[in-house]
Formats: structure tokens, sequence, C-alpha cells
């Protein structure tokens, strides 16, 4: 009933009276009331003068689906958006609400008091700055492939990002790049048995709106984000869509007919470590091995003293002192 109030406020650009909202709703005016309150709460400015009734002024930067709707055309990623101001972790959210919850459910939140990053590292998740989300996904697929969609999801947000015309990476398996400096992570977690996955959750958070000077010293030289690179604001709702977009394009071939080609031409064409040198690090241990490019099933294909090896997921940095 909110949204529906609400898309009456957006479609006139005048004032709306109460009482024509109730008739044309079927509720009481106390209850239009009760509604326009939530949403001056959600941050929504609308006048109200007696005898005139309503007026939308101003709209909030928020990534609610009443806000995101408007640029979603999926089939069922992100219909249910799950929308919080302020949570410990989207992921974390997402894994308790899993098995009630419809597949393609996504948890948004503003901020995230505690994100995170693979390995239990922080995902630094500052209020209305970025894009916070987790995908809640109960695909048919093995447990063993479902690294595949940690790239799938790298390829989606690429292909959102695009239009923005900069110099982006991929650089596999979960990190996007804007000139050599970290603007999207993806942490891709699951519950599985050994032949079934109960549900996936694919965290994505994206650097959209921060400022230099709000990353801390740790940050500053590793990290970018959109407003950084592009020197202005950008539209959280309409890429917050666009992401959801490529990515159900991309699940949905996936899906049906096992094909993650399209996905994987993004990820080859434009990869951060295809070429490179590389450091990579195992529990076990450290070693600099080349990249010689990315396999059809997702692995990356590198050549360790000589000899030809693939790695399935792992800690990989680029080698600078034996970039090609
Ligand atoms: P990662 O382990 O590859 O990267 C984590 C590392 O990235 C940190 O140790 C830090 O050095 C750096 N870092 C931390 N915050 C940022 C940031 N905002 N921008 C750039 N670099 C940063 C990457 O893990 C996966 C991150 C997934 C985050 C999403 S947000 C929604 C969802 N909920 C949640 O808790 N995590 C995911």
């Amino acid at each position: 009933m909110k949204s529906k109030i609400l898309n009456i406020l957006k479609s006139s650009d005048t004032y709306v009276s109460g009482e024509e909202m109730s008739k044309k709703l079927g509720i009481s005016r106390s209850a239009i009331w009760k509604h326009i309150s939530q949403l001056k709460n959600e941050g929504y400015v609308i006048e109200s003068i007696t005898n005139n009734g309503y007026k939308l002024i101003e709209t909030p930067d928020i990534l609610t689906y009443d806000e995101i709707s408007q640029y979603l055309h999926t089939q069922f990623v992100g219909r249910n958006i799950l929308h919080f101001k302020k949570i410990e972790s989207t992921n974390k959210y997402a894994k308790t609400i899993a098995n009630e919850s419809v597949d393609g459910t996504v948890v948004i939140a503003e901020e995230q008091t505690a994100g995170r990053g693979r390995l239990g590292r922080q995902w630094v998740s500052p209020q209305g700055k970025g894009i916070w989300m987790s995908i809640l996904l109960k695909p048919d697929i093995l447990p063993t492939d479902a690294h595949k969609l940690t790239l799938l999801t790298a390829s989606s947000v690429f292909n959102a990002l695009k239009e923005y015309k900069l110099d982006i990476k991929i650089k596999w398996p979960n990190d996007i790049l804007i000139n050599n400096k970290k603007v999207c992570g993806i942490l891709t977690e699951m519950s599985a048995e050994l032949n079934k996955i109960n549900f996936l959750v694919i965290g994505i958070g994206i650097n959209v709106n921060i400022e230099k000077s709000e990353f801390g010293d740790d940050l500053k030289d590793k990290a970018t984000s959109l407003k950084i690179e592009i020197g202005n604001d950008i539209n959280r709702k309409k890429l917050t869509a666009e992401i959801l977009n490529n990515f159900e394009s991309l699940y949905l071939q996936f899906l049906k007919n096992n094909d993650i080609s399209k996905a994987l031409e993004i990820a080859r064409n434009n990869s951060a470590l295809i070429n490179n040198y590389v450091e990579i690090t195992t529990p076990q241990t450290n070693y600099v091995a080349k990249v010689i490019g990315i396999a059809d099933d997702c692995t990356l294909i590198i050549e360790n003293n000589g000899k030809i090896e693939r790695l399935i997921s792992g800690e990989v940095s680029l080698h600078t002192n034996y970039n090609t």
C-alpha cells in the first residue's frame, strides 16, 4: 500500500488530497496518513497542506525496491528486496533468512557495521556511499560449480560499469579494479551437501560515491570509488538495477544450458591478471607464477616453474616487479 501511495505522489506534480487517495485505494484517510508518515521516516520529503493534500517534494537516495524497480528488468532476481538502513553484514543476514526466502531475494543495506571480505577480512561500507548487497540463490547445480558464479557476478558488475568508459579490469576471482585500485569485491558463500546446494549468497560491495578522504590510510592507495574516478556522484539506484539485470541475464543462460561462455569472454577480455606475473598465497606457501589464462571451468591457468597448473580459488596479487 505504501508503494501505491508513493506511486500516486510520484505521478502527480500537484497536491493530491487524502480523500482522493483514500477513494482510489479503498483505505481510510488515517491509514493514508500513517503510510505518509512511514514514507517521511524513510527520507521522502512530503509537504502536507490542510485542504490541499500531499505533495512529494524530494525523493531520498535509498536503495529500496520502490526506488530501484523503475530500472529493473529482471524476472526474479531483486523482485524481493529487503532493505536496511544499517546492518552488520548483508551476507550474514541473507544466510539467516535463506531457508524461508525466495530464490533471487536481495538484501541491501545503506551501511554495514561489520561488512566482511574473504577469510573474515573487513569490508568498509560507509552509509549511503556504496552498494552493499547480497543475492540469495537456490540453483540446481553441483557445489563444485559454485565458484563459477563468482566470476559470473564479476562479469555482470563489469558490464554494468562499462558505460562509464573507465579503465576497468576483472581481477580473478572476485575483484573489480579501476586504474588498478579496488572498486568492488565479491564474496560468495554457500550452504551445501555433497551433491546439492541448499543456497548460495553472493555478496557484492561497490564503492560508489565515497570520497578519497573517506578511505582510511590503509585503503587510500589500493581502493577507489566511481565518484573518485569520474568526478561526480553516480546514481546508485540505476547502477544497482543494472547489476541485477546483467546478473540475471548471464545467470539464466548458465542455468539453462550450463553455458558460462559469455561471462568467461568478459572476464578473459578484461582480465587484470592474464599475461602478468602474480604472487599466489596459499595457507602453506607463497610463490610467483605467470598467469596464462582462465580455463573453461573458470579456474586460473598459471605457469609455475615451467609447469602449467590450475587454481580454483586463492589469494592472487599482481607482482609488479615481474609484470610483462
Ligand atoms: P577480499 O577479502 O578480497 O577483500 C578484503 C580487503 O579489501 C580488505 O582486507 C581491505 O584490504 C580491502 N577493503 C576493505 N574494504 C574495502 C572497500 N570498501 N573498498 C576496497 N577495498 C576494501 C572482497 O574480499 C569481498 C568483499 C565483499 C563485500 C560485500 S558487501 C555486501 C556483502 N556483505 C558482506 O559482509 N560482504 C559482502
